[in-house]
């Protein structure tokens, strides 16, 4: 089974300390990006992953495809494009433990996509395409190449997970909605939040959960409650996970690692429990690791997570 995901590629500079950003001096250098911790995630677990990015022909962009490429990610498409300069986003983590991202990321290199980038992509070669809401709010002013990636991959019938990720840094309510809303009915797979389901009500009036995905035919949505519980909702199916006790220190990519998790388990033919049950433990596992994909899960580890496994350590 094979996953296609596409997006933006960040430097991610942690802080050593907490604080605001102007008071701190040393960041420690990684990578993020929303749809990037996903093909990371799936990696990871075991799922043959395609990424594509468009970096800068600098450094930092040669960092990202160095460490994707350890990751076992297949980044033979990402481009290096000489006149930008790679993304970057920086962490303040707060006394509180609440953070907040500062991105420099006007000029993305993967704004500059065309339709002419994406001939090469065959989706007769992957079963999951992966679109994170990130994507589609750097390059909303390009809905149509999104929407047409989106149609050859159902013509392939390949499984398309949407996941709205929305991040008011980079776009507004009104303009999430409708541009995320157009893309709603190309969709098999919703994973979202409450809040997120309250933004995409603006453009897609909807009266509840199942009249959303009847209106927009999906074939599921799971409604994401952080440390609550998460909801499943199908044609013929309706439930409530609780999720995992887990000690989380940084809750970024909780999401990214849900979504990975959830399509592994799709690959491996799990059914909708035992898919949520599995999502549950990625995302959680994330959280209890600094960072924004240090903390994916390999696939043994989820096991003995799973199954309460008392590892000997010493
Ligand atoms: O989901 C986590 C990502 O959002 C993070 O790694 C980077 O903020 C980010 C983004 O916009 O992709």
């Amino acid at each position: 089974m094979k996953l296609f995901t596409i997006g933006d590629s960040m430097i991610a500079m942690n802080p050593k300390n907490k604080g605001p950003l102007r008071f701190n001096h040393t960041f420690e250098r990684t990578i993020g990006g929303a749809e990037l911790n996903v093909a990371i995630g799936a990696s990871r677990l075991g799922l043959d992953t395609t990424f594509y990015s468009k970096v800068g022909k600098d450094e930092f962009g040669q960092h990202i495809i160095n460490v994707l490429r350890g990751e076992g990610i297949d980044t033979e498409i990402i481009e290096q494009v000489k006149e930008k300069s790679t993304s970057v986003y920086f962490k303040q983590i707060n006394a509180d433990g609440s953070g907040a991202s500062f991105y420099y990321r006007d000029n993305a290199p993967i704004k500059g996509i065309t339709q002419k980038d994406l001939e090469s992509v065959d989706f007769g070669n992957f079963d999951y395409f992966h679109v994170s809401g990130v994507f589609v709010a750097l390059l909303h002013h390009k809905i149509d190449l999104i929407k047409s990636l989106m149609k050859k991959a159902r013509a392939h019938d390949v499984k398309i997970s949407l996941d709205p990720n929305i991040r008011l840094k980079t776009w507004d309510k009104e303009t999430a909605s409708c541009f995320l809303g157009e893309l709603l009915p190309y969709a098999d797979i919703l994973l979202t939040s409450d809040d997120e389901l309250e933004v995409l009500k603006i453009a897609t009036p909807f009266k509840d959960i199942k009249s959303l995905l009847e209106e927009c035919h999906l074939d599921e949505i799971i409604v994401k409650r952080g440390h609550l519980s998460t909801q499943y909702v199908s044609k013929d199916k309706q439930f409530d996970k609780e999720v995992f006790k887990v000690n989380p220190i940084d809750t970024v990519g909780a999401g990214d690692g849900f979504a990975s998790g959830y399509l592994y388990a799709m690959s491996r033919g799990y059914d909708a429990e035992k898919r949520v049950v599995f999502a549950n433990a990625v995302g959680g596992m994330v959280t209890e690791v600094l960072g924004d994909n240090e903390g994916l899960p390999y696939l043994e580890q989820v096991e003995n997570f799973l199954n309460d496994e008392k590892l000997i350590l010493r």
